[in-house]
């Protein structure tokens, strides 16, 4: 049969292709330059839900963590020029944590192209570095082509973003054109070749390490590689912010390779004699800045797999690569099963030694924010997604909060900062029964404190938990490790942030003491509306092991200076 022509104007033609694909939700900031766009949203509203953000920043981190938490593309739409450039932060990071997203962005009509007509830019030359595929419609036909090619790219191989600038007149040109069905993405498999010399390496081995990361997994994919790891009592660690990738409470559980990480976890990643990395594109932070193994080749024993054929040898020479999607990947594992595995204290080992390092350490000051964390973890039903960006704030929840489940953490590997509100709201917005908690620094929070507007707008009630120092903690620490007592750029003067809520209508409260932490929490639940609580805690207490002060001084004994 023959596909039916409608004949429509290049923004229905768009919103049309889109709701073909399967999109559901797409964010945004709104501008002149794609009015067609607006006006075919319009038609579709009651499937497709525009949702509008107060900063393209904040709307390019909802997509991320949208797409994050759904496993399908995120869709963003963006004006030309300054929406363009706002919207790069959650480009990037989608870029770096491998999310499959789709950037629609504003053009210059064709009649006033390269004259650098009002916000023009080459949006080719300009997202080049930050996607996947960048790109420009020009021809109104052309539509459904583009927009199928644009999800195919994003979700092939190792995901990620890729973008399609919209010249004004094509959008508002009309074309006769069918719809296309919706995408499907092609996905590699291991040969029965690589599984048997994987057997072979692995039964071999007396102290093997699993370790987890990258985009493309899915829940049922996870699921199996657990029964895997049970059946061979192997020790499991996660990648940098894919701590929700295994059970932390599972027996297998080793701890997450990242930022901060347990020196006995380091240590035990350094002497594997073969390290099954599994997703993880074995990137700066979760490589110890390329020191856990060694550049170009290992010395353990590299099992890589990954769904990218050009992550496979980027920077590490594995002995065994192996080129595959996730699901399909771990298919071909189950048949493996070694017999009597001589490493299954080492893994019970593994697991005691995250349990020791997991426990909060003392902290001066009334709040223990180690403790409110702990609280959070064995209070926060099993599902409830938790969302930060980047600060040393984290840490603590790195370190003390057990992630029970697939996407019930949302943070980005790409260490930016003012993520977590627009994850939360988006992950509210997708998740509406979950609870959803960002967390976030002083500094943190400001960088998209706005969208707390757009979980007014939309009736998410989300839990922001404000960490509040007074500065940008995290430079203030290596500034006093590389200048001590040398405070530069780092100091802040913080608004009233129970009251920055309360002005958006929502519930605010201020906490100064651990014991007033679960009651605070349970009125801003009980409030039903989207809520800030700001923990005041001690700014002396840096990380969850050491202090600004005690930092400063072994930085002085070092250069031989006593503390002032
Ligand atoms: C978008 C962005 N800008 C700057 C940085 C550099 N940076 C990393 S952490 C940090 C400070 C975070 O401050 P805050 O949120 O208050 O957390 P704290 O470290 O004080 O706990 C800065 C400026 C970054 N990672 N991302
Ligand atoms: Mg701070």
């Amino acid at each position: 049969m023959k596909p039916e022509l409608k004949t429509r104007h290049g923004g229905r033609i768009l919103a049309d292709a889109l709701a073909g694909h399967g999109v559901r939700v797409a964010f945004g900031v709104p501008g002149e330059s794609f009015l067609p766009v607006l006006d075919g949203l319009h038609d579709l509203r009651d499937r497709l839900r525009f949702v509008i953000c107060r900063q393209e920043g904040g709307a390019s981190y909802m997509a991320d963590a949208w797409a994050k938490l759904s496993g399908e593309p995120g869709v963003l739409f963006v004006t030309r020029g300054p929406g363009a450039t706002n919207g790069s932060v959650g480009v990037h990071t989608a870029f770096q944590d491998s999310t499959p997203m789709i950037v629609f962005v504003g053009q210059v009509g064709s009649e006033f192209a390269e004259r650098e007509a009002f916000q023009e830019i080459d949006y080719r030359r300009m997202y080049g570095p930050l996607t996947k595929w960048a790109a420009q419609i020009d021809r109104a036909e052309r539509i459904p082509e583009y927009v199928s090619h644009a999800f195919h790219t994003a979700t092939a191989g190792r995901p990620g973003p890729v973008l399609l600038a919209l010249p004004e007149d094509m959008l508002f040109a009309h074309a006769a054109v069918a719809d296309v069905p919706h995408y499907r993405t092609a996905r590699a498999a291991p040969s029965p070749a690589d599984m048997a010399e994987l057997e072979r390496l692995l039964a071999g081995a007396k102290r093997p390490f699993v370790l987890l990361g990258g985009g493309g997994w899915s829940k049922q994919a996870l699921a199996a590689l657990r029964a895997w790891a049970e059946a061979n009592a192997l020790p499991v660690g996660s990648s940098f912010r894919c701590q929700d990738y295994f059970d932390n409470r599972h027996p297998n559980y080793a701890g997450d390779v990242g930022i901060g990480i347990n020196p006995k976890l380091a240590q035990r990643v350094k002497e594997a004699d073969v390290l099954l990395v599994f997703g993880a594109r074995l990137g700066e932070m979760t490589t110890g800045g390329y020191t856990l193994l060694e550049v170009p080749v290992p010395k353990q024993t590299l099992v890589h797999v990954h769904a990218g054929a050009e992550e496979l040898g980027r920077v590490y020479q594995a002995a065994l690569p192996i080129n595959s999607g996730y699901a399909e990947f771990v298919l071909a594992l189950s048949a493996i099963k070694i017999k009597n595995p001589p490493w299954k204290n080492l893994t019970q080992t593994a697991h005691d030694e995250y349990l020791e390092w997991s426990k909060p350490q003392p902290m001066p000051g009334a709040l223990h924010y180690g403790e409110v964390i702990a609280w959070l973890s064995k209070t926060l039903p099993e599902d409830a997604i938790v969302c930060n960006g980047a600060g040393n704030f984290a840490s603590w929840l790195h370190r003390h909060f057990r992630y029970k489940g697939w996407r019930t953490q949302l943070a980005p590997a790409s260490g930016s900062m003012g993520y977590s509100v627009p994850a939360a709201v988006a992950a509210k917005i997708a998740e509406p029964g979950r609870t959803v908690v960002a967390i976030a620094g002083d500094g943190e929070f400001l960088m998209n404190g706005q969208e707390f507007a757009t979980a007014m707008q939309y009736g998410a009630a989300i839990i922001v938990l404000v960490v509040n120092n007074g500065m940008y903690g995290t430079i203030r620490m290596h500034q006093e490790r590389e200048y001590p007592g040398r405070i530069s750029g780092t100091e802040l003067a913080n608004p009233d942030f129970a009251a920055y809520a309360r002005a958006f209508g929502g519930h605010g409260e201020t906490v100064a003491r651990t014991a007033e932490f679960a009651p605070a929490f349970e009125r801003a639940l009980a409030s039903g509306k989207p809520a800030i609580l700001e923990l005041r805690i001690d700014p002396d207490a840096i990380t969850p092991s050491t202090t600004l002060s005690a930092l400063r001084a072994a930085a002085l004994k070092n250069r031989g200076q006593s503390p002032i």
